[in-house]
């Protein structure tokens, strides 16, 4: 089904059914050469989130502060290239939802274990913010906090289930949103975690 969540925000129920395992097979392979890890805050905190990317750009945090950047710094080697499969998706997303030159060059891979979560935050370290962001849930399901322009708007809660695909773009694009802390479960493809793939034009 396709939902309207807002302006420029499209929930594309069970888009991805078909392709579950295929994506973790991909997602299994990606993380062989850039594996998942826990990185720094610029404030010092160690994110519970484990991550890691594909694509000509990654998302990175340390002390230093967020940004992308070419090189994976575990391995000072490029990301690993995005697999057929994941462009395919996020191209057929994004048209789905209503974008039509859409074209990621970074891939975030979130790898959620029961615990841990994602703190309201605004998406502000991509170049050209007319692209919208194509997010792929798989495995276990999340409570996703959709919130305001402002971090003190109250959000709306969504539960987001393997499969799904969000599109997020237009007036959407710069609004709060986290992920509630990860129940405890198990999933017949993932086991006991929970993985999305943040589709992004980030240069
Ligand atoms: C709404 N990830 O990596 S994806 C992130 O489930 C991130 O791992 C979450 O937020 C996750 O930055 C949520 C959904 C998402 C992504 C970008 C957005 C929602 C968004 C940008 C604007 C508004
Ligand atoms: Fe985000």
């Amino acid at each position: 089904s396709v939902e309207r969540i807002d302006d420029g925000a499209i929930w594309l129920r069970a888009f991805a059914d078909e392709q579950v395992a295929v994506l973790v097979q991909a997602i299994d392979q990606v993380t062989a050469q850039a594996p998942f890890r826990q990185m720094q805050t610029p404030g010092g905190y160690t994110m519970s989130v484990a991550m890691s990317n594909c694509g000509e750009l990654g998302w990175v945090t340390d002390r230093r502060g967020y940004r992308y950047q070419r090189d994976d710094p575990l391995s000072q080697r490029p990301w690993p290239a995005m697999p057929d499969v994941f462009v395919k998706l996020a191209v057929a997303a994004a048209n789905a939802a209503g974008f039509d030159n859409f074209m990621p060059d970074a891939c975030l891979i979130n790898r959620y274990v029961p615990g841990a979560r994602m703190s309201l935050h605004q998406d502000k370290n991509e170049g050209d913010m007319t692209q919208p962001i194509v997010s792929v849930s798989l495995g276990l399901p999340a409570t996703f906090l959709f919130g305001g322009n402002e971090r003190a708007d109250k959000p709306v809660r969504m539960r987001l289930e393997s499969g799904d695909v969000v599109v997020w773009g237009g007036p959407s694009r710069l609004r709060f949103h986290g992920v509630d802390t990860l129940a405890e479960g198990v999933h017949e493809l993932t086991g006991q975690c929970r993985y999305n793939l943040t589709f992004r034009k980030a240069g």
